[in-house]
């Protein structure tokens, strides 16, 4: 029985219940008691194991299928009416051409299946913020997760009402035939319909789908920002707290920094940091002329693999329970384990695959990609902030990237609009864990790159706009973690010691820190940056601050390639940034 009246979902239900044909229909109404029964019926099919629920209450393991491990950006698919608003970056193809090639794909995809219909709010449910999804899914791990992930349950549909303003999404598992995967968005339709795939990143719906490519296209029509950011909240000595919001590629600490634990001796001066979010923020103007930022989510969906006490002691006790691992390794204690966590890898376990795995055969026990799901409110530095349904005020946004030579260990853009530019010119250089050639550049513009559910030219406009409705905008800084010395080695700490950086930024952001003016923006002098416990002398901190002209102009040059792929469309006034970039480089 439906548990909604909204036509506008019960038509859009009835219509993919004749399409998928299912066995049955269950209304997900988000009680502790359904999603029990769930997880006891998961279990019953192998689509869940139960761990040690006195080591790890509440928790169970989940494997995906091996073809099926990470988010596929080469089936990802931003379908509007008109190709150029979709933009270069994005995979397009006609909207009814893709409807009709996916009905083929769905028809009967379910049946034998039960086809359950999860209610959720991205953001607090009746907050000025929030918005409503509602997912369609035979899959009782993408239940439980949206259950960790968004805010489920029925109080959605008294909130939507009788209103057809909510997102649709359709996931199917079908065969998980790679070859007939697709993620797709409908941004006009306010429609995403995933098949073939059982992964999280292109199974969860409200997330990179609806939080990111979808919610893109509704702050771009709206007059508010959805962005691929953490928020931090860093606490003083005297109990102020400010917050900022940060941008980064894949593979640079994001989850490090969201979570992060201040130096010992500033510990014990009296700084703390206070988690709001560590992946996506919803940003809008305030009637105060300040951007406020909300995090939509209501868990976390980390990387395991190198998640300790050491490296983050906050991630790894969030997970201790009410959590879902996924793709890491199995221990016959029912415990989990994963490359990173300690030195002491499990001989008598299963890997990510289900296999008795030897650790000394060289081979990896967890996928590098394996997940864990987890409520936020598990976390010891959850800001007190996060159910705020107004969110809080944001002072400065960083970007940054893997550079191992060019940019500095910190820089403040002029201005908001030259702010834009930098987060255009967002880049982050190959690891050996990446695809491509170690060293080679891939440009991601505000790390939204796989996420921009536009034009990505136009999406830099409306940041440009933003503007405008901010009397009182974020300063805008870049940072780096990354340098390396002529060794390779790496020449800045990172992780805690992030903090001596962050509140340069910040004090910046308040008029209280010094800066020099460079050829790329403002930077802070050495003496601006408490080095004292971290080994870091200050010549190597001059190092970190100084640029290498020459770097510049290549980089420059290289920009201008990147920013050809967006023709006509590029503002003007990136294009004037980079110009002025180039004739301060002389
Ligand atoms: C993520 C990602 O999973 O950015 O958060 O890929
Ligand atoms: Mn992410």
């Amino acid at each position: 029985m439906a548990i909604t009246a909204n036509r506008y979902v019960t038509d859009w239900v009835e219509e993919c219940r004749e399409l998928l044909q299912p066995d049955r229909v269950l209304w997900i109404d988000g009680s502790p008691e359904q999603l029990e029964s769930l997880r006891q019926e998961a279990y019953r099919t192998g689509e869940l194991v139960a761990l040690n629920q006195e080591k790890l209450p509440g928790c169970v393991y989940h494997r995906s299928a091996l073809n099926d491990v990470a988010r596929v950006e080469s089936r990802t698919y931003i379908c509007c009416k008109r190709q150029e608003d979709a933009g270069p970056t994005n995979n397009w193809v006609e909207p009814e051409e893709m409807k009709a090639r996916l009905r083929e794909i769905y028809a009967g995809a379910m049946k034998g299946r039960t086809m359950y219909v999860i209610p959720y709010s991205m953001g607090i449910v009746g907050s000025p913020f929030a918005k409503y999804g509602v997912e369609i899914t035979d899959s009782i791990y993408v239940v439980v997760s949206m259950a960790i992930m968004t805010r489920v349950g029925t109080d959605v549909y008294d909130a939507l009402g009788d209103s057809p303003d909510y997102i649709r999404g359709l996931h199917a598992k079908a065969e998980l035939d790679e070859e007939k995967r697709y993620i797709v968005h409908f941004p006009e339709e306010n429609t995403i319909m995933s098949v073939n795939s059982g992964y999280g990143g292109n199974v969860l719906l409200g997330k990179k789908c609806f939080a990111l490519r979808i919610a893109s296209c509704l702050g771009r029509d709206e007059g508010w920002l959805a962005e691929h950011m953490l928020i931090l909240g860093v606490e003083n000595p005297q109990g102020e707290v400010r917050y900022v919001c940060g941008a980064f590629p894949s593979a640079c600490g994001k989850t490090n920094l969201a979570m992060l634990v201040p130096p010992q001796a500033w510990r014990e001066k009296g700084w703390k940091c206070w988690c709001v979010g560590d992946d996506i923020a919803w940003l809008r103007p305030g009637p105060d002329g300040r951007l406020w930022a909300v995090n939509p989510e209501k868990g976390f969906f980390g990387v395991a693999p190198g998640t300790s006490e050491k490296t983050n002691p906050n991630a790894l006790a969030t997970t201790r329970k009410d959590t879902i691992f996924t793709n890491v390794v199995l221990k016959p204690d029912g415990t989990v384990w994963w490359e990173g966590l300690d030195k002491n890898p499990p001989t008598d376990a299963l890997n990510w695959k289900g296999e008795p795995w030897d650790p000394s055969d060289g081979s990896k026990g967890a996928h590098p990609n394996s997940r864990f799901t987890a409520p936020a409110e598990n976390c010891p530095c959850i800001s007190k902030e996060f159910n705020n349904p107004q969110g809080v005020p944001i002072s400065a946004i960083v970007f940054g990237g893997r550079r191992a030579k060019t940019a500095p260990l910190v820089y403040q853009s002029w201005d908001w609009a030259h702010g834009v530019f930098v987060g255009s010119i967002m880049a982050s250089e190959k690891t050996a864990a990446a695809e491509g050639k170690v060293g080679e550049t891939r440009r991601d513009p505000m790390a939204m790159l796989p996420f921009c559910g536009y034009h990505m030219a136009d999406y830099w406009q409306h940041w440009l706009d933003m503007e405008e409705k901010l009397t009182n905008p974020p300063i805008i800084c870049n940072v780096n973690w990354f340098r390396t010395d002529d060794q390779g080695q790496f020449q800045w700490p990172g992780f805690g010691e992030n903090l001596r950086v962050v509140e340069w930024v910040l004090r910046r952001a308040f008029g209280e820190a010094e800066a020099v003016e460079t050829p790329i923006g403002y930077m802070p002098r050495p003496e601006d940056i408490d080095l004292e416990g971290t080994g870091v002398s200050q010549e190597t901190l001059q190092e970190l601050l100084t640029i290498d002209p020459d770097l510049w102009k290549a980089e420059c040059r290289d920009i201008r390639a990147f920013y050809a792929g967006f023709g006509e469309k590029l503002p003007e006034k990136l294009r004037k940034s980079l110009d002025e970039l180039e004739s301060r480089l002389g």
